[in-house]
């Protein structure tokens, strides 16, 4: 391959790559994006705001949640579920911006998926202490549709499991503007975030915004 032709193609792949059979990191994928996926971030959390939300068990989550979409990721005291309705507000959740649309429908056909149409994003909030403990998602009804995520602010180490929970976890640190895609065999592993420390980012302050794109219904 010519010069060029060979510099295009190593950047390119190094864009893209697949830390387990089908999950592909696309760093700074969103980064094209930034002040679009920003400022439609803050009208999202305008209409629907953040909020910590109580576990089936009766614990109270140290990561702040809102959706977007036409579904919204739920739990509270009777369980888990997708719901098109806000219940803070009585209202649906905010519609899912062009910009975080075509952000997702971008990374998952980088990583494959070409039919991607998510109907749901839920949006988690980290401050410095917060963590997500190991789980899987699986309350979305089609487990061939892949799950894609934006990592947003300050940087975090996400946890990468296996098909049980015991099983043995990789590290995979998470910044501004990351994108991953997690989709056929990768799609039911456990994972989860560990604690984030204290640290500041320019656009976001004290604070990571994970976008997670999925087709719940
Ligand atoms: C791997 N959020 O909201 S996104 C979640 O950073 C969630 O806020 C984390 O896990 C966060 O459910 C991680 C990355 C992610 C999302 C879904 C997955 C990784 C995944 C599904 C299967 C395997
Ligand atoms: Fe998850």
């Amino acid at each position: 391959m010519s010069g060029v032709g060979s510099l295009f193609a190593e950047t390119h792949e190094a864009a893209r790559e697949e830390i387990a059979p089908g999950a592909f990191v696309l760093r700074g994928f969103a980064l094209s994006m930034g002040t679009a996926v920003l400022g439609a971030l803050r009208e999202v959390t305008a209409a629907a705001p953040f909020r910590n939300m109580v576990t089936p068990g009766g614990y109270r989550m140290s990561v702040a949640m809102t959706n977007c979409g036409a579904l919204g990721w739920v739990t509270d005291r009777n369980g888990y579920r997708y719901d098109s309705v806000d219940p803070e507000s009585g209202k649906k959740w905010p519609a899912m911006p062009g910009a975080f649309r075509e952000l997702a429908e971008r990374a998952a056909a980088e990583a494959g998926f070409r039919e991607f149409r998510p109907d749901a994003c839920l949006i988690n909030r980290y401050e410095p202490e917060a963590k997500l403990s190991l789980h899987q998602d699986k309350d979305e009804r089609d487990f061939t549709q892949p799950i894609v995520s934006v990592s947003l602010g300050i940087p975090a180490i996400f946890l990468f499991g296996g098909f049980v929970r015991g099983d043995k976890t990789q590290r995979v640190p998470l910044e501004h503007g990351d994108v991953v895609v997690w989709g056929g065999p990768a799609r039911l592993r456990y994972h989860g975030v560990m604690t984030l420390k204290e640290d500041e980012h320019p656009l976001l302050g004290r604070m990571r915004v994970n976008l997670t794109f999925r087709t719940a219904g």
